[in-house]
C-alpha cells in the first residue's frame, strides 16, 4: 500500500525567507492586527486600507531578496523522491513552496498573487498593485477586483480535499504554524483519529501541540531538511 504524507505550513516556514509571521512584531500591521484586516467586513469599510495591506506584501514577495528558504526546498524534494504521495496544504498566500519546486499545493487560505473580480468571479494573476481603480483582466469591470485570500469568516478552499487526504494519510506534519486559526488547528485530530502518525515542527509547541505525537523544536530551515532526509532514508 504507498504511503501518503499531508504537511500543513504556516507564517513560520517562510520566516527564514524574511516575511514575517502574524505573531511577529506581536502581529501588528500599521497598527492594525491582521485578524482585523483580513476580513470582508474590513475591505467594505476601508478597501484602500486592506489593499495597501496585501499591495506592501505583494511587493515585498517579489521584491528578488524573498527567496524559498532551505524548509521549502526540503518539502520539494520530498514530494520529488518519496515513495508515496506527498499533499503540501498551506495557509501561507506567498508562492515559495512553487518556486521552491513543490508542484501539488493547496492554498486553503488563497494566494497573495491572485485577485478576484466580484462581478465575473474569474481569478487572475496581478503581480502589480490592485486598487480600487484595477479592471478585470477577464470581464473589464472596473473596481470590483479584490485579493484572492480567504478572510476571517470566509470558508477555505479546496476543504473536501484536504479532509479526504487527512482521513487516509499514514504521516500528518505540520510546520511553523501556531494553531490558533480553524479549521487548519483541527487537522491535526482529524489525521490522528484516521491513525496517521502526528508531528509538529515548530520553533516552539503551538496552541495544539498536546495533539502532536511527536515534536520537533527548531528553525524550520534546519528542522525540515532534517525530517525529510529521516522520511526519505526510512
Ligand atoms: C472559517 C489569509 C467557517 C489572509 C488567513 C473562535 C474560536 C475558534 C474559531 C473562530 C472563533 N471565531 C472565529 C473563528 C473562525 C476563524 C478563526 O479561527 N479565528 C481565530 C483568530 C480564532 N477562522 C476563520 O474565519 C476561517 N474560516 O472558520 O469558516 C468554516 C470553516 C470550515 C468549514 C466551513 C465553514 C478562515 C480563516 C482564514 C483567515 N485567513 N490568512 C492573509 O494572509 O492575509 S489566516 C492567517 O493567520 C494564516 O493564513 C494562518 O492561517 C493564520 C495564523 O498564522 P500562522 O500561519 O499560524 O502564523 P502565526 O504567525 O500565527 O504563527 C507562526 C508560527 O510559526 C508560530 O507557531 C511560530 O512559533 C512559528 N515560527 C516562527 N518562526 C519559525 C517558526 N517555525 C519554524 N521555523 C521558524 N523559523
Amino acid at each position: 500500500m504507498s504511503r501518503s504524507i499531508v504537511i500543513l505550513t504556516g507564517a513560520g516556514i517562510s520566516a527564514e525567507s524574511g516575511i514575517a509571521t502574524f505573531r511577529d512584531s506581536d502581529g501588528l500591521w500599521e497598527n492594525h492586527r491582521p485578524e482585523d484586516v483580513a476580513t470582508p467586513e474590513a475591505f467594505e469599510a476601508d478597501p484602500d486600507l486592506v489593499h495597501r495591506f496585501y499591495n506592501a506584501r505583494r511587493r515585498q514577495l517579489l521584491d528578488g531578496v524573498v527567496a524559498p528558504n532551505a524548509g521549502h526546498i526540503a518539502l520539494a524534494r520530498l514530494e520529488n523522491e518519496f515513495d508515496g504521495e506527498v499533499l503540501l496544504v498551506t495557509q501561507n498566500i506567498d508562492d515559495l513552496h512553487e518556486r521552491a519546486g513543490s508542484t501539488r499545493v493547496l492554498h486553503m487560505h488563497g494566494e497573495l498573487l491572485s485577485s478576484r473580480c466580484s462581478v465575473c468571479e474569474a481569478v487572475s494573476e496581478l503581480r502589480g498593485d490592485v486598487d480600487g481603480t484595477t479592471r478585470c483582466p477577464v470581464c473589464g469591470a472596473e473596481g470590483g477586483m479584490r485579493p484572492h485570500v480567504v478572510w476571517f469568516g470566509e470558508i477555505p478552499l479546496y476543504m473536501q480535499e484536504i479532509f479526504t487526504a487527512l482521513e487516509r494519510c499514514d504521516v500528518f506534519a505540520a510546520i511553523g504554524t501556531s494553531g490558533n486559526v480553524y479549521p487548519a488547528a483541527g487537522f491535526v485530530a482529524v489525521a490522528r483519529e484516521a491513525g496517521a502518525h502526528t508531528v509538529e515542527l515548530n520553533l516552539e509547541p503551538s496552541w495544539v501541540n498536546t495533539d502532536f505525537e511527536e515534536t520537533r523544536l527548531g528553525p524550520a530551515g534546519t528542522s525540515v531538511p532534517q525530517w525529510v532526509d529521516e522520511l526519505l532514508k526510512s
